[in-house]
């Protein structure tokens, strides 16, 4: 498949995920759907140029449930209509990026620390689709997104939180500071992100991580996701596109 759209060379992940997006957007969005989750991240853009480009006869009785600042954005930007999850509490499909995809399609996400509202427009999806660039594609998570599991707090309870975290097997769990340390990053929802890294054990089978995690009071939403998309398009270096 060539793909030529960009009137400006894009770089190689770049394409990869411009490919992963427009294979996943022509396979996944059909004329019937009405409601459209869009996530958060660098190649969710290549979502929406590829939705625009389905044109303005089937996109104008369609609405856009974002899950961020950044997706709103690209949906207004777009002309697209924007809608919410509370109007519109079941989506088609939801298309969103991911930091790093396991053998099982269990997913780190988070790094842009919209994850919770993420995992809410994925459950709420019929059709949780993945895309991402040859780099997110791996086989136990935690190896190449080494940051950590994101956690989203209430803030006053942070401290709390990082202590139990410790205690649960991440001794390295570090509040997500904003660049140059001038505070705490501060999630759309007003909450805190903590960086929890886990060893490969506990990595290999996230779901019971996940459960300790999230069962911490004080925990808003965990960045692991698991048992939830339907299938994960990735974008190679070659041109081709990997489908888990
Ligand atoms: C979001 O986008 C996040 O969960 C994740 O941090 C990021 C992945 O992104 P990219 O598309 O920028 O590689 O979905």
């Amino acid at each position: 498949m060539t793909l030529t759209i960009s009137k400006v060379p894009l770089s190689a992940i770049e394409e990869a995920k411009k490919l992963a997006a427009w294979t996943a957007v022509d396979k996944h969005v059909l004329p019937e759907h009405k409601v459209i989750g869009i996530g958060s991240g660098s190649t969710v853009p290549y979502v929406v140029e590829r939705i625009v480009a389905q044109g303005p006869e089937v996109n104008k009785d369609r609405v856009f449930i974002p899950t961020g600042f950044q997706s709103k954005e690209l949906i207004v930007d777009a002309h697209l209509s924007l809608g919410d999850v509370e109007q519109y509490p079941i989506i088609d499909v939801t298309i969103d990026g991911a930091d790093e995809v396991d053998t099982e399609l269990n997913c780190i996400k988070g790094g842009g620390a919209c994850h919770l509202r993420e995992k809410v427009l994925a459950e709420a999806a019929d059709t949780w689709i993945i895309v991402a660039d040859y780099r997110k594609n791996s086989q136990v998570l935690g190896t190449t997104y080494t940051q950590g599991v994101p956690v989203e707090v209430a803030p006053f309870a942070y401290a709390k939180v990082l202590q139990n975290l410790h205690h649960i097997g991440s001794p390295n769990a570090k509040l997500r500071l904003a660049k140059m340390k001038a505070g705490p990053v501060v999630s759309d929802n007003g909450n805190f992100v903590i960086d929890a890294p886990f060893d490969a054990e506990k990595m290999k089978d996230p779901y019971p991580l996940l459960a300790q995690i999230k069962m911490l009071t004080g925990v808003v939403e965990v960045g692991l996701f698991c048992h939830m998309a339907k299938a994960a398009y990735f974008g190679n270096q070659d041109g081709s596109v990997t489908v888990k």
